[in-house]
């Protein structure tokens, strides 16, 4: 089957942020779980480009949009790395080959009858590149998001008809009650829709940075739909030798924050529509990541450092925070203290220990083999978990899928305590138990580990290495599909003190 997992493009106006690399983790943590489960994966992020959010920022900076985007696409492309997160490409919207797309597409909904040219005049948000009706604006017509005042717009757009599109809407929302998730989001997005839906700028007049609209040289396509379209063009040009649009089209997940839930649930299906291109299959809308109650964000400046942390702490150790530590799907606020909570608690004390302290019982007692015994059958209810792992994958349920796994690692944790393999070492006549009990450790700490490595990659290659069975297959996660026998390596702190 294929799988194809999507983040937004991101703005390249300013740095990236935690709000950012949240997303990708996330899409990552997907992507690498369903390689795993032997799925065609592609992973796609990158940078959005055009429009009044880039190019004010460059004037800001007396630099070209260009040149601006440039360097910041720059950053934008360094942070999949940093992170671990395996992205197939890295689509940037001032691709030629993403223009051209964007053109054709746009060019056939203009064709298809879905677009006509009228004034526009109303309020806009140059950083949110959006233009906002009455219940969208703050006090004193102000952005309710980045509270600054709205800009008062008067100038002559190509306007896509929307409203042509409610009925349409509204049965694709009745058909497929997955289309967006959680349930909350799904029925913020059926309520926008149900108010009666009005036609949208498909283009702006005053802005030169942007795609040219064909059939009119005067104007650029708004930012938003140019935008939106990455999903669908980077298919037509990420593999040079190969058009990947048959394969991947529809996409399997669109994940979002709920900040751009609009433009994901209405415009897109609806444009596609208009272009006759079937729409996705999901989007998973996840909540803000808050700091001291606020949404973090760069233009409200109060930002926690991700390459900082992962400079400190690695990656893996970032990734299970922000997964862990904030419901995905829900608002959730994120500080120093609490990642170093987690860090120390979960990863070097649970997890880290757990997996230093199950080799190193192997090399004291048994010379580093792993002796062949039956496994613990006690164990088993709790590491058979596969299935419902994988359940809670497919429906984008990060958090619950990553506690199941660690209910798992606690209970190994206290299958230690509870057998106390140091004193059954003390018995000679007990030999057969100590194989059994070590035996069942390390086949357990091997289902875990498979488990986790969607969420950490690093930390867990590092254990299936030293357990000498590095296979990662999603087959390799049932109790009692590793193979016994295995000489163990040595396994340096997983999660050493900071
Ligand atoms: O909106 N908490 O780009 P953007 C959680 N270019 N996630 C956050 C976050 C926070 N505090 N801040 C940002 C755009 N994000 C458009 C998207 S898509 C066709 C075009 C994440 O740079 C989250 O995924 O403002 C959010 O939706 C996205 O970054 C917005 O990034």
């Amino acid at each position: 089957m294929a799988y194809y997992v999507t983040t937004p493009i991101y703005y390249v106006n300013a740095a990236p942020h935690l709000g950012h690399a949240y997303t990708t983790i996330a899409a990552d943590v997907m992507a690498r779980h369903m390689r795993q489960r032997g799925e065609e994966v592609f992973f796609l992020t990158g940078t959005d480009e055009h429009g009044e959010p880039v190019a004010q920022a460059a004037e800001r900076e007396g630099v070209t949009p260009k040149e601006l985007a440039d360097r910041n696409a720059e950053r934008f492309k360094g942070l999949p790395p940093v992170l671990e997160a395996s992205n197939d490409f890295f689509i940037r919207t001032s691709d030629p080959q993403h223009a051209a797309k964007v053109q054709e597409v746009l060019q056939r909904v203009h064709d298809n009858g879905h677009v006509y040219k009228d004034l526009y005049e109303g309020w806009y948000c140059p950083r949110c590149a959006d233009f906002k009706s009455g219940n969208e604006m703050g006090r004193d017509n102000t952005c309710p998001i980045h509270g600054i005042p709205l800009d008062w717009e008067h100038e002559d757009n190509w306007f896509f008809r929307l409203s042509e599109f409610q009925q349409p809407l509204e049965d694709l929302y009745e058909r497929r009650p997955d289309f967006v998730a959680p349930r909350a989001r799904y029925n913020e997005a059926k309520a926008f829709i149900d108010q009666g839906l009005q036609d949208v700028s498909l283009s702006r007049a005053k802005l030169s940075w942007g795609v040219p609209v064909p059939w009119d040289d005067k104007q650029v396509f708004y930012v938003w739909f140019d935008a939106l379209l990455n999903y669908y063009t980077a298919l037509s040009y990420a593999d040079a030798g190969r058009d990947l649009t048959e394969t991947f089209w529809p996409a399997t997940f669109h994940l979002i924050g709920k900040d751009i839930l609009k433009f994901h649930a209405i415009y897109w299906p609806a444009l596609l529509m208009a272009a006759q291109v079937e729409p996705p299959q999901h989007l998973f809308v996840h909540g803000f990541l808050l700091q001291e109650g606020q949404k973090m964000s760069k233009s409200l400046g109060n930002v926690i450092d991700p390459l900082q942390v992962v400079e400190t702490y690695g990656a893996d150790a970032l990734r299970h925070y922000l997964l862990r530590d904030v419901t995905f799907g829900q608002d959730g606020s994120v500080s120093t203290t609490a990642f170093e909570g987690r860090y120390e608690t979960e990863l070097a004390n649970e997890y880290g220990n757990l997996a230093s302290r199950t080799i190193a019982m192997v090399h004291r007692y048994r010379d580093g083999t792993v002796p062949r015994a039956e496994l613990d059958a006690q164990l088993g209810e709790a590491l058979m978990i596969d299935e419902r792992v994988a359940d809670l994958v497919d429906k984008a349920d990060l958090t619950a899928a990553l506690e199941t796994i660690w209910i798992a690692v606690r209970r190994l944790n206290r299958y230690v305590e509870e057998q106390a393999p140091w004193q059954v070492a003390r018995d000679e006549r007990r030999a057969g138990d100590l194989d059994r009990i070590l035996c069942s450790l390390v086949e357990g700490l091997r289902v875990v580990t498979v488990l986790l490595h969607a969420y950490m990659p690093a930390a867990t290659e590092r254990v299936l290495t030293a357990l000498d069975q590095p296979n990662t297959d999603y087959g390799q996660a049932r109790y009692g599909a590793g193979g016994g026998g295995s000489s163990l390596g040595r396994l340096e702190p997983l999660f050493p003190k900071r």
